[in-house]
């Protein structure tokens, strides 16, 4: 099935005369290395793809090729001439939806996902919950599809895989993201380039609130969970933009001794939550919170809540969903 679907998502990319492709809300490089390795073989066929994001890259995205194909203009939906629209790492239906009300004719919906809460809203779904990065679906589509992969599309490729296992640190790391991150070596991605990149370079301003959030490091009694947070003016008082602090739920699940934890950030009303663990379901406690993720990573939202309610309304939660697993087990 696996293969037939890639073989499927090959002939209608192949066929489409304007395919548009889609990055995650929350733009990272999982979503936005699958669309540009995308991006890279449909220019090699002569077509000149859009790769729509909902807001401008990162800086810390500016090595990957192809960034001039990226558009954060809504109105690309509108085109008529759609054939086909390929989601990548977009795990939440709502969002594809809401993208494509204003599509006009009936193009086809392609969703390459490795999320297991994606609702598998495509006409073509290639959701595979056990591959460890959305890339890494991609880059069995080139190998499936014999499409060659030049060292543009290896690197667009290879930063997705770091960037979900976290360099191989986190719990999504599987043989799979090794075997794949090899050939992409082989195919000419500079590993040390994404390292830098992605993991290593952060400003100071951006360390300083890692620095404040280490500081304010506590347990939720009872639960084994560890919790910190970090507030709006941490990073307005330091002139640090949101996406500098996207890995730091991972680094920290890495450094410190606890089985589960859990970053609060104040968002637009209310608290943003990102929740790693090691032999958890954080996955659980995100369904309840209106998130979604894996079973090692998740995220979810508390509404209008203070730092101290929205800690306890996550104590509550983890509570719940505890009391229940063992009720199961
Ligand atoms: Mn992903």
């Amino acid at each position: 099935m696996e293969a037939f679907v890639h073989q499927r998502i090959h002939d209608t990319l192949k066929a489409a005369k304007k395919p548009l492709l889609v990055c995650d809300a929350r733009i990272d490089g999982d979503s936005l290395g699958s669309a540009l390795a995308v991006a890279d073989w449909l220019m090699k066929e002569g077509k000149r793809p859009q790769v729509f994001v909902v807001t401008p890259v990162p800086e810390s995205y500016r090595f990957l090729p192809l960034l001039h194909l990226t558009t954060t203009d809504r109105g690309v939906f509108a085109d008529p001439e759609l054939d086909a629209i390929a989601f990548f790492d977009c795990s939440r239906e709502e969002f594809a939806a809401d993208l494509l009300k204003p599509v006009p004719g009936r193009p086809v919906i392609i969703n390459v996902d490795h999320h297991d809460t994606n609702t598998r809203y495509g006409d073509l779904n290639q959701v595979l919950a056990d591959a460890p990065a959305t890339a890494e679906v991609m880059y069995r589509f080139f190998r499936e599809n014999d499409i060659p992969v030049s060292r543009e599309a290896a690197l667009c490729l290879l930063t997705g895989i770091y960037f979900d296992t976290t360099a191989f640190l986190n719990g999504g790391t599987n043989d799979r993201a090794f075997q794949a991150a090899a050939d992409l070596v082989r195919c000419g991605a500079k590993s040390s380039d994404v390292i830098r990149a992605l993991m290593l370079n952060r400003s100071l301003p951006a360390l300083r609130v890692w620095g404040a959030a280490l500081e304010r490091l506590r347990e939720i009694p009872g639960t084994g969970w560890v919790i910190t947070h970090i507030t709006r003016d941490d990073l307005a008082s330091n002139g640090v933009r949101d996406e500098e602090l996207q890995e730091f739920s991972d680094f920290l699940s890495l450094m410190v001794d606890a089985d589960t934890l859990a970053v609060m950030r104040e968002a637009d009303g209310g608290m943003r939550l990102s929740m790693r663990t090691q032999s958890g379901d954080v996955a659980r406690v995100a369904r309840v919170l209106s998130g979604g993720g894996h079973v090692k990573a998740a995220g979810g939202f508390i509404p209008s809540a203070s730092v101290e309610e929205a800690e306890i309304r996550l104590k509550e939660v983890v509570e719940a969903c505890q009391k229940q697993r063992k009720s199961v087990s």
